[in-house]
């Protein structure tokens, strides 16, 4: 199994699976992990993604083997494969109206460290380091790199990340915000499971909203925004959520939501 999926407590935790190669993408891990995110979509009893690694990485990006020069043959369209493999499933995941937990356990390269950054709450090991590891090899960041970058740290800190492929301790990508935590190594797991049990059992509908509206910020203007805004707090305002939400505040307790 390229991709470990298990789906407990409304979370659908999501292990790419390739450790002897630091978890690097070929075709069938990503339908793979695609197949994962396309679960979370379609399942009700999913409410919450937790994607992490196997072994002692996140990902390392393309699996590199696959595109070996010496192999001989045409150079690849790597145009095509990015639009047949990294951009579809980098949509299905910023699409997806439910809450996805990163928790990057090792080294995050390449695509493998944009896919971290396109999760909604990324939970990093101390000892983890992403990379932008394109210009190494003469390519450009892909699977979102430029735009998650280039929004989250600004243009001078993407530039120089990208052009000079240093690596970025975890504690660092947090100092940054790119990340929401840097954790004890020991303690990730842990920290990230029961982040990712608590979102599901939040507000499922309402989380999604937000995520929705928060993601359209980046390019809404004000008015745009505060109209989007209105629209989603209606939806919101008739879930079963929002009412359970003020009764339990209500009665002094602890609400019980449903996700809808
Ligand atoms: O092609 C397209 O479709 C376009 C899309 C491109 C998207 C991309 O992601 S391009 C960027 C590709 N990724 C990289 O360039 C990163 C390559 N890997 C590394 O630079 C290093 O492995 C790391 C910095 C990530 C980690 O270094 P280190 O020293 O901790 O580990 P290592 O010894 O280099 O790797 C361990 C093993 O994993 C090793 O195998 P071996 O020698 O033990 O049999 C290594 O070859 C393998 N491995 C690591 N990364 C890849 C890989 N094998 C294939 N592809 C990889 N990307």
């Amino acid at each position: 199994m390229l991709v470990l999926s298990a789906l407990s407590d409304g979370v659908l935790s999501l292990t790419l699976n390739r450790p002897d190669k630091l978890n690097s993408f070929n075709g069938a891990m990503h339908l793979a992990l695609r197949a994962g995110i396309q679960q979370a979509h379609d399942d009700p009893a999913v409410r919450a993604v937790l994607l992490t690694g196997s072994g002692r990485g996140f990902c390392a990006g393309q699996d590199l083997g696959d595109r070996d020069p010496r192999k001989g043959g045409p150079a690849p369209d790597l145009g095509h494969t990015l639009e047949t493999f990294y951009n579809p499933t980098l949509r299905l995941m910023r699409s997806l109206e439910k809450p996805i937990v990163c928790a990057v356990n090792g080294v995050a390269a390449g695509a493998g460290a944009n896919i971290a950054f396109a999760c909604d709450i990324v939970l990093a090991a101390k000892s983890a380091k992403f990379i932008q590891a394109f210009a190494r090899i003469g390519l450009i960041p892909d699977a979102g790199g430029t735009w998650s970058l280039t929004r989250i740290i600004g243009e001078p800190r993407a530039k120089a990340l990208t052009m000079t492929a240093e690596p970025l301790p975890a504690e660092k990508a947090a100092e940054w915000g790119l990340i929401w935590k840097a954790i004890e190594d020991a303690n990730l797991m842990d920290e990230a499971r029961s982040l990712a049990i608590s979102l599901a059992r939040g507000p499922t509908l309402g989380l999604g909203l937000t995520k929705r509206l928060i993601q359209a910020a980046a390019t809404n203007g004000l008015d745009e925004q505060l109209d989007m805004e209105r629209d989603c707090q209606r939806t919101a305002g008739h879930s079963a959520d929002y009412a359970e939400g003020v009764m339990a505040f209500l009665e002094k307790r602890k609400a019980e939501f449903k996700g809808e």
